[in-house]
């Protein structure tokens, strides 16, 4: 097993359903240790950038507007094996497919407001963590 560490996004439904500490907890229960957290209402710039891999993708447009719709918790998890473990307890991106007890399964409404973003493998995860944060937010 190795330490690493991958960004994760409360997403603006979750947020407004006022479920931030039940998602916490899910990641301190996976072993998963919150070391960097900020919440933010993100530009369509920010958005649009952040999401740029998708950007010729159909759902695009409604990705962006819906990540823009409120503020967003963003955080920086660390732990064994940190992105596949945060995968696992997100389930799958359309909460109808997402297994019993994962985080979107419990917590998400569609696969556009899916409750959570988590980094999809270690080179996303260093780009994605380096987006949000700068070097003195990170130990
Ligand atoms: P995320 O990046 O947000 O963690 O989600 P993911 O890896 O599970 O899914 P990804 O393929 O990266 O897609 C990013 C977000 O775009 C929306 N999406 N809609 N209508 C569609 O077919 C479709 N596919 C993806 C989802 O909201 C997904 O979280
Ligand atoms: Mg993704």
């Amino acid at each position: 097993m190795s330490k690493e560490r991958t960004l994760s996004i409360i997403k603006p439904d979750a947020v407004a359903k006022n479920v931030i500490g039940q998602i916490y907890q899910r990641f301190e229960d996976a072993g998963l240790k919150i070391v960097a957290a900020k919440m933010k209402h993100l530009s369509q710039a920010e958005a649009e950038g952040f999401y740029a891999v998708h950007k010729e993708r159909p759902f695009f447009g409604e990705l962006v507007a819906f990540m823009t719709s409120g503020p967003v918790m963003i955080q920086v998890l660390e732990g064994d094996n940190a992105i596949s473990k945060n995968r696992d307890i997100m389930g799958a991106t359309n909460p109808k497919e997402a297994a019993a007890g994962t985080i979107r399964a419990d917590f998400a409404e569609s696969i556009d407001a899916n409750a959570v973003h988590g980094s999809d493998a270690p080179e996303t995860a260093a780009v994605e963590i380096a987006y949000f944060f700068s070097s003195i937010e990170l130990n």
